[in-house]
């Protein structure tokens, strides 16, 4: 199938403004009749009528009440495609669909097991046509009424998008139940569900007076544990109306989870479906970052409902447009009510992790890409990640005000329409009268910019010159980069921690504490006049770009930084880049540098000892990054080698810091808050745990203290931060700990994943053989995608010792893993072949192997589109 272009975009030829949906619900056998008012744009006199359909068996087809002749339409096997003489008329179909059969989890689809099993759907992207023909482009608006039917005993509870309007029941065990969704909205975004569920309901009373009811509803082992979630969802409705103005738009909003789902969460409109990893939580069940993940997850959709649902997108090259300023606008909010730093340095970590990786490889694209096979394989951390630092760049030259006057301008203008960047950055422009064309260059090119900074400082003039350089790689496709927009923030500090003048030459006087340097071109200096003495410049802060920075600081600047810099962030970006110096020294040389190894513990040391400073804060600076993070911007990678050396940083960190790590270890111990979720006594276990883990690795005579906390912790995190330091180490006693943890969560999916991931992210030899024979346990099914992310994904893409193992055993499982998968849950399979994607950057014998895995997969007969896609794009 030949590439869909960006350039190639027309608007459609046909519009529909209304259509009326019936279900006769069946998991084996589900009946489908649509009723589609059509309108033909008059520009388009030609233009057949062509709707979308994928596994649709056809029943029935008719034109403003007429069945049509073969002769009439064709149906292949993507589209229905009707000859229409006539300006608008009313199409009517009817098809058959089989949900208990649908593995791939697209459309509509069966969930859970036994009693319980039920019915739902996920449309996003492109699953509605397997639902019923339809123009399944996102700037198809149209207004939907959508009646259910079912067996009331099987299916008690049935719900779509929009406004109940009306139940009843119906002969033979049967009931019925409407909906109406007063707001146009793409196909996309339409949802169902029916099944036997239970329901928590609470109230929301919206700044305009709107009174919402809102209900989640679960699986009945699974209700108990939502209470946290519709907090969350509170909050999320106060935040967004205080932060940007937004009130919620229907009278009532439903969450439903399912164990059963390709995403984390999905935005329909008034009928959010959730993954219940990122909805269900309680202290026994539920890990502090499971707590903050289901706060961002629950924001994140609920934010949808403006950014995205009110306000669409064109087309599926604009997928950033909602998704990297909804992913924005869920950061803020967690930083408003959690950690604004931890956030921060997370958002940071799996930025570098996930996305300059990706923007590094053959799988590289813009944010706003020009061309896709399979547009599900641009759900990425490029459109996702790195779309939200874009927006967050816009919001720090715009400022607070500028950019909430521009998000108004956005909203008001766009609301009911489909948009494009371009709009979104018209309508920031326009509020604040400022010019923002420079930054679509942002939008369309590939690659991490690598931001080279160098400094001169003349004492006799009192003068610091600072120059920033700016350069982009070629990515495929595109060999040329042009200089972007780069907003470098900026603070001098003395060697004490005072803050020095931030004035620039022929300037007046300025009191600001710190500043943004806008770099423009590809080099500037910036001259600052009346520096009193040599400063220690504190740069892109609050990391202000995504960009790659190169940056020679002398390693006591950066020991200033950790111990003074009042932006937290850069405190922890400056312990990060001096554990990546010394990483470097280890990994070239066998030994890091002995002098800066010492700056870099007497600084972790101070910051351990300092009882104002965030513990979660201190806990990140003690967290080096993983391997994989620290390869990324090498070649002719060894990973063994990357692991020696990571391993020999950590351990003369532990080992420098032993008496204070356990002492703060002592301390954290006597907090009597085990089951508070709070920011506080979350941020107290994280840096309890990060003791933990660096004092046995000290001294492994101390691992009796990781037994005992497994064998107390009264929460998840204590137990699973216990029992990964008993496995990493392999302690005696780490097997039956393993088990102790699965008889006592037995049944319990959710935990049963995280009990998965620790074992497939062990770095030892064996795991790989340890992680196939785990593919055989009860807790395990390769038909659930959780289940699957939880085992292989996170030994593909999170074990790079284990996965990269030198006889390639790794890389055959993981192969073999992906093609079986292929034959399930397609998504999930082009998303495990990622892991192949930085095959070149490995020494000979990796890349060798590597490349004959991805060469066996794309010998296979039959793959899926989104497979095809991802191997073909590695290969190439
Ligand atoms: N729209 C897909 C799921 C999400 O990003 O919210
Ligand atoms: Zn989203």
């Amino acid at each position: 199938k030949p590439p869909v272009l960006l350039c190639d975009y027309r608007a459609p030829a046909w519009r529909v403004t209304d259509v009326e949906l019936e279900f006769d619900l069946d998991p084996a056998a589900t009946i489908v009749a649509a009723r589609l008012a059509v309108e033909r744009d008059p520009s388009e006199p030609a233009a057949p009528l062509r709707l979308d359909a994928e596994q649709l068996e056809l029943l029935d087809l008719r034109v403003d009440g007429r069945r049509l002749a073969p002769e009439e339409y064709r149906f292949e096997t993507d589209a229905l495609t009707i000859l229409l003489a006539v300006p608008r008329a009313r199409i009517e179909t009817r098809v058959r669909i089989a949900p208990d059969t649908n593995t791939a989890l697209q459309g509509l689809y069966a969930s859970g097991g036994g009693q319980s099993r039920f019915l739902l759907t996920q449309c996003e992207a492109e699953g509605f046509r397997r639902i019923t023909p339809f123009p399944d482009r996102p700037d198809v608006l149209a207004r939907y009424t959508v009646t259910l039917r079912a067996d009331k005993a099987r299916f008690p509870l049935l719900l779509a998008n929009g406004n109940a309007d009306g139940a009843g029941d119906l002969d033979g065990g049967r009931h019925w139940a409407r909906f109406v969704d007063p707001h146009p909205k793409p196909s996309y975004l339409f949802a169902l569900v029916a099944g036997r569920l239970e329901s928590i309901e609470d109230c929301f009373v919206t700044a305009e007076g709107r009174r919402v009811r809102l209900f989640i509803h679960a699986e009945p082992d699974a209700i108990g544990r939502c209470g946290w979630a519709m907090q969350c969802l509170k909050m999320a409705m106060r935040w967004d109306e205080e932060r940007f103005g937004r009130c919620y738009d229907l009278d009532v909003f439903h969450i439903v989870a399912t164990h059963d789902f390709t995403m984390g969460a999905m935005e329909n409109k008034g009928l959010n479906v959730f993954n219940a990893k990122y909805l269900l939580a309680d202290p026994e069940r539920a890990t502090d970052d499971g707590y903050r993940h289901v706060l961002a997850v629950v924001g994140h959709e609920y934010f949808h409902n403006w950014s995205g649902n009110r306000v669409t997108c064109r087309d599926w090259f604009q997928l950033s447009l909602k998704e990297g300023l909804t992913v924005y606008r869920e950061q803020e909010f967690e930083s408003d009510l959690a950690s604004r730093t931890l956030r921060r340095i997370e958002d940071v970590r799996v930025l570098w992790r996930a996305q300059f990786s990706e923007d590094a490889g053959p799988l590289a694209h813009p944010v706003r890409p020009d061309r896709y096979s399979e547009i599900n394989n641009f759900y990425t951390a490029t459109v996702y990640e790195k779309g939200a630092e874009l927006v967050r760049m816009l919001a720090s030259v715009l400022g607070r005000d500028g950019f909430r006057r521009g998000l108004d301008r956005y909203f008001e203008r766009n609301d009911g329409r489909a948009a494009t960047v371009e709009d979104f950055l018209a309508a920031l422009e326009e509020a604040n009268d400022v010019r923002l064309s420079p930054w679509l260059a942002w939008y369309a090119q590939a690659g991490t910019p690598t931001l080279e900074a160098s400094e001169r400082y003349d004492a006799a003039a009192r003068c610091y010159e600072l120059t920033l350089a700016q350069h982009t790689a070629p990515t495929p496709g595109q060999p040329r980069k042009q200089a972007l927009p780069i907003p470098v923030v900026v603070a001098l500090f003395d060697e004490r921690g005072a803050r020095l003048p931030l004035r620039l030459d022929g300037e007046a006087g300025t009191a600001e504490r710190e500043r943004v340097l806008p770099l423009l071109t590809e080099r500037a200096t910036f001259r600052f006049v009346d520096v009193p003495v040599r400063p220690v410049a504190s740069l892109l802060r609050g990391y202000s770009a995504p960009v790659r920075l190169r940056w020679n600081a002398d390693a006591d600047d950066l020991a200033v930084q950790i111990r003074h810099d009042d932006d937290g962030f850069n405190r922890w970006f400056a312990a990060d880049a001096l554990s990546r110096r010394l990483f470097a020294q280890a990994l070239a040389s066998g030994a890091p540098d002995a002098r800066q190894l010492d700056v870099w513990t007497r600084s972790l040391a101070q910051a351990l000892a300092d009882p104002a400073l965030d513990p979660a804060l201190v806990a990140e600076m003690l967290s080096i990054a993983d391997a994989g993070s620290l390869a990324e911007g090498l070649v002719d990678i060894d990973p063994d080698a990357v692991h020696v050396a990571r391993a020999r940083v950590e351990t003369a960190l532990a080992q420098a810091l032993a008496a204070p790590l356990l002492a703060r270890y002592g301390e954290l111990s006597g907090a009597t808050d085990a089951q508070a979720v709070e920011p506080a006594a979350q941020a107290r276990r994280r840096l309890r745990n990060a003791c933990l883990a660096a004092v046995c690795r000290a001294d492994p005579a101390q691992l009796p203290l990781a037994a005992a906390q497994f064998a107390q912790a009264r929460n998840l995190t204590d137990r699973l931060g216990a029992l990964s330091v008993l496995l990493s180490a392999q302690a005696a006693g780490a097997e039956e700990a393993l088990d102790a943890f699965a008889a006592r969560h037995a049944g319990d999916a959710l935990v049963l994943d995280q009990w998965l991931t620790l074992q497939a992210v062990q770095p030892h030899d064996e795991t790989v053989e340890h992680v196939a024979a785990l593919t055989a346990h009860p807790a395990f099914r390769w038909t659930n995608p959780n289940n699957v992310y939880a085992l292989v994904g996170a030994f593909a893409l999170r074990n790079p010792r284990a996965f990269h193992r030198a006889d390639g055993a790794g890389y055959r499982f993981v192969a073999d893993a992906v093609a079986r998968l292929d034959t399930l849950t397609p998504q999930v399979s082009a998303r495990l072949a990622t892991a192949f994607g930085g095959w070149r950057r490995f020494e000979p014998l990796r890349r060798a192997l590597m490349h004959r895995e991805l060469q066996r997969l794309a010998a296979r007969d039959a793959l899926s589109p989104d497979l095809a896609d991802i191997v073909g794009r590695s290969l190439a």
